[in-house]
């Protein structure tokens, strides 16, 4: 495959002013007749180019087309897997001696600077398994045509600045297909003979193909509506296959609270009169944001309480709003090209996370989401596949919808926001929706718009855009009693990363506070100017000194405060000040971060212990932060249960210079048996004083932390293996009025040495769920991440079970991607046995859904963590799949990358 360079983007030589298609549905092909109003562009405005959503007539107002010179460019399009039935210019048929077709593309040659081009296309939706294009889901037509794959309809400029309206009309059988949309609003339907019927559907806003969908279906229809603060009525709609109707509920009020969080927020209103969310159970990724009609896996719409965790309500709700905030970011305003991928989805995580937090806990969803980035974007950027927010080449975009596009590129736009603070970030994001409505535009201009409308320069800021790699702030503190200072010493550096040996500083966004013995903040005073009691110090230098006058006795610092920027942060902390900041500090997520990098300490002290042959002893420290914490009835129980939550073995992989899996394991596991075997008496009366499971099920904060910290503690209390944590925990799975009771009782049985028990508890399970996939994708996927002995055997065994479809990605991840993400210590079995199992279902999947066999090869990118022998093992099998017949451009990019 070809690699494709940011430095080689050129404007389109031609722009594509109106899209008309109509799509006629068939079980065994469909045909795609094109009609696109094409104009060579050559730096004149579009007279008819509408940017506001005005209706728009077809021809009038076109100038007349004007014949073009010799040197006219060729019309380049992008076409893939497609059959071409014909090709006419202004109406006129032109046959193949006029224009060239190969694999990607067909070539022609106009003759003049406007024409109108008509092409039909034949397609075979029921036997693509990519579930790129056009596709079928059970017995559905839909569509995902992020990022190119719209060129697997019909030949177009499929890129994301060439930006159309888009007039579709859908044809297909009425009985089997009720329902069909599109983009916009529906302007016209009828019947058709044979008991065919039509939809035609326009979308008012020029939009980059990408963008573009349709669904046919039968489907039932949840409908509401919402009233924009301007006073227009929208209909709201969410279509899903009929025996899921009682669980969109959720998804719908999370849309409402969306669509008012943004117009409140960032004074963002919704445009069109109809917003459509269809729900699909074969989808690549979460949901995509197509203008108007999103389509969602259906994990991230359904939500009951009978089937739905928390955590998966919480998915929806964040889901859900991510794809409505596209409307603006990345809609309105769309990319230039994909190497600004980042400028739509980073700036939409970000806004996403804050929906997110001002919804729920602020503080618990930071932790959330840094536990989420330090486990796994910081190993992305420590590996092979490393790569800035704003990547300078790649070879096939798919692969490059990472963690640090997405994760990475939210921090960026976080700092951005800690920088200038929320009412100059919302001046530079009004001025940036303002200057580019209806445009493609880059990273550059987005932190233009914040630079122009507040008078500021983030030139080298725009680093974090440009290097990769986590860079490491380290950080010393220097209390002088004889001039009442105190000095905060930093030091960033950045490792080196592929293509880039080098790195130049960073600006680093350091939030902090000082902290006197009692753990009051004291006032800060910086070159005689009073900071208050917390401030953001910038980073800027390699090394760099700030001096805190007026401090009369020496501080504890308080750094990196909700972590203000996405670092690895050194500090010469002893034990006894991570205990005392995990006790005291007034921040409650740097109180988190205290407990969480005590216990890493204490863990990492013990693996090495562990490899020395020497026994395991409990620093008593962790175990008193966490018996104050089990006695703190102030703190928020979500808090709690994440401060006892010990570090990951993913994270503590990654913090590792060679990871000792094995070890990591143990010690990790023997820790929390001794946890709990020490603190059983205060666990079982925390756990007690939290109600009980049988109580009705509800949806606010309070009860979620309530249930959050109480299934933790039932975890903890399992491995005592007493039999009255045994009854409990039986008793929970039994009579619980909610999925998220039920399931960390399962987990923690499935878990346990009760054979019996946990035997008993999976069949009842899958018995009972037989007939909801995603009720199943949690049995499954419970059983393929639990570390027991014989892991490998359980996963096979699992994907002989009915309920397995290697096509349906969502069964994929729960089988194989949660053996090989979420099991580590059976994945790395020392055998290799792990490893061949996953690149044999790499080698599988490549032909038939290369994005998602791409993905599940993350782990094994991973080799120059382990030791030799493992890192021959992984290495061996990157090859094998590197020589495995047909491989896809997905496959290859990342198994060569990873080798190199
Ligand atoms: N913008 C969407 C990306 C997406 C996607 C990309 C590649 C292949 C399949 C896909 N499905 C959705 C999702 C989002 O970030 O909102
Ligand atoms: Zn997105």
């Amino acid at each position: 495959p070809q690699t494709i360079y940011l430095t080689d983007y050129r404007q389109p030589d031609y722009l594509i002013d109106e899209t008309h298609l109509t799509f006629e549905l068939f079980e065994d092909h469909a045909l795609v007749h094109s009609r696109l109003l094409v104009r060579l562009n050559d730096g004149r405005a579009d007279g008819t180019l509408c940017r506001d959503g005005t209706r728009h007539s077809t021809t009038e107002g076109r100038v007349p087309s004007r014949p073009v010179g010799v040197g006219a460019p060729p019309l380049v399009l992008h076409g893939q897997e497609l059959e071409l039935v014909s090709v006419a210019i202004n109406d006129q048929a032109i046959d193949s001696s006029d224009y060239q077709v190969d694999e990607h593309s067909l070539t022609l040659h106009p003759q003049t600077a406007d024409f109108e081009l008509a092409i039909t296309t034949r397609i075979q939706p029921q036997n693509n398994t990519a579930l790129e294009g056009l596709y079928k889901s059970g017995g559905m037509f839909c569509t995902q045509c992020e990022a190119e794959g719209f060129r697997k309809i019909t030949y177009y400029l499929d890129r994301p600045d060439v930006m159309s309206r888009f007039t579709t009309t859908v044809m297909a059988d009425r009985g089997a297909y009720p329902i069909l949309l599109s983009n916009g609003n529906l302007i016209a339907s009828g019947e058709h003979e044979g008991g065919r019927h039509w939809a035609t559907w326009e979308d008012p806003f020029p939009k980059p193909s990408y963008l573009f969908a349709l669904v046919a279906g039968d489907l039932c229809l949840i409908q509401d509506s919402y009233t924009t603060l301007s006073g227009r009525k929208i209909d709201l709609r969410i279509y899903v296959e009929p025996e899921n109707r009682e669980q969109c509920g959720h998804a719908m009020d999370s849309l409402k609270r969306s669509m008012r969080w943004d117009e409140e927020v960032y004074g963002r209103e919704y445009d069109l009169d109809i917003f459509m969310i269809v729900a699909v159970n074969d989808f690549n990724m979460g949901a995509m944001e197509n203008k108007g009609l999103n389509i969602f896996n259906s994990s991230c719409v359904l939500a009951h309480p009978d089937t739905a965790t928390d955590m998966a309500f919480q998915r929806v709700e964040s889901v859900v709003a991510h794809e409505y905030f596209h409307n603006w970011s990345g809609n309105r305003v769309t990319c230039r090209d994909w190497f600004q991928l980042s400028l739509k989805e980073g700036f939409t995580v970000f806004r996403d996370a804050e929906f997110s937090a001002d919804m729920n806990s602020r503080t618990v969803k930071r932790i959330e989401d840094v536990t989420f980035l330090r486990a796994n974007q910081f190993a992305e950027d420590a590996g092979p596949m490393a790569h800035p927010v704003r990547p300078e080449s790649y070879m096939e975009i798919s692969n490059f919808y990472t963690l640090t596009i997405y994760e990475k590129g939210a921090e960026v736009v976080r700092m951005l926001h800690t920088l200038l603070g929320p009412e100059r970030f919302r001046k530079g994001t009004d001025l940036y929706f303002e200057r580019h409505d209806g445009q493609a535009v880059t990273c550059d201009d987005f932190v233009a718009a914040l630079e122009d409308a507040n008078g500021v320069d983030f030139t080298q800021f725009k680093r974090w855009y440009s290097q990769a790699g986590t860079p490491v702030l380290e950080v010393e503190g220097r209390f002088d009693a004889s001039s009442s200072t105190y000095e905060l010493r930093c030091r960033q550096s950045c490792p080196p990363t592929p293509g880039q040996a080098e790195k130049l500083p960073f600006v680093i966004p350091l939030r902090m506070a000082l902290l006197n013995e009692r753990g009051e903040e004291l006032p800060l005073r910086m070159g005689g100017s009073e900071l208050g009691t917390e401030t953001v110090l910038a980073v800027t230098e390699a090394e760099q000194v700030f001096v805190f006058e007026g401090v009369t006795q020496e501080p504890l610092p308080s750094l990196l405060r909700g972590f203000s920027a996405p670092v690895k942060l050194v500090y010469p902390f002893s034990r006894d000040d991570r205990v005392f900041l995990a006790m005291h500090d007034p921040d409650g997520f740097n109180r988190w971060e205290a407990a969480q990098s005590l216990a890493v300490d204490v863990l990492q002290g013990l693996v090495e212990i562990h490899q020395a042959g020497r026994p395991l002893l409990l620093d008593q420290r962790l175990l008193e932060v966490y018996r104050r914490v089990l006695s703190d009835t102030e703190l928020d129980p979500a808090v709690a249960a994440e401060i006892l939550r010990l570090p990951s073995e993913a994270y503590l992989i990654e913090l590792a210079e060679v990871a000792d899996v094995d070890a990591i394991h143990h010690v990790r596991e023997t820790v929390r048996r001794e946890l709990a075997t020490a603190l059983a008496e205060p666990m079982w009366e925390r756990f007690e004083s939290l109600g009980s499971t049988a109580e009705p099920w509800s949806a606010d904060a309070a009860s979620m932390a309530r249930r959050s910290l109480r299934n933790t503690l039932l975890g903890y209390l399992m491995l005592t293996e007493s039999s009255a944590a045994m009854s409990a925990c039986v008793r929970q799975f039994v009579e619980a009025s909610n999925m998220t009771d039920r399931q960390a009782a399962l987990v923690a049985l499935v878990n346990s040495s009760d054979e019996q028990q946990k035997h008993a508890a999976l069949q009842e399970f899958a018995q009972r769920w037989a007939d909801y996939p995603l009720v199943m994708d949690q049995w499954f996927s419970i059983q393929a991440s639990s570390p027991l002995p014989g892991g490998l055997q359980r996963v096979q065994e699992l994907m002989k079970h009915p309920a397995f479809n290697i096509r349906n990605p969502n069964k994929v991840r729960s089988v194989i991607g949660a053996f090989a993400n979420n099991n580590l210590v059976n994945f790395h079995a020392v055998d290799g046995a792990g490893y061949r199992f996953l690149a044999d279902r790499v080698i599988e999947l490549n032909r038939l859904n290369p994005q998602i066999a791409s993905r599940l090869i993350t782990p094994l990118t991973r080799w120059r963590k382990f030791d030799p022998v493992r890192q021959e093992l992984m290495k061996g099998e990157l090859q094998r799949i590197l020589e495995a017949d047909d491989l896809s451009p997905d496959v290859y990019e990342v198994a060569s990358k990873s080798l190199a």
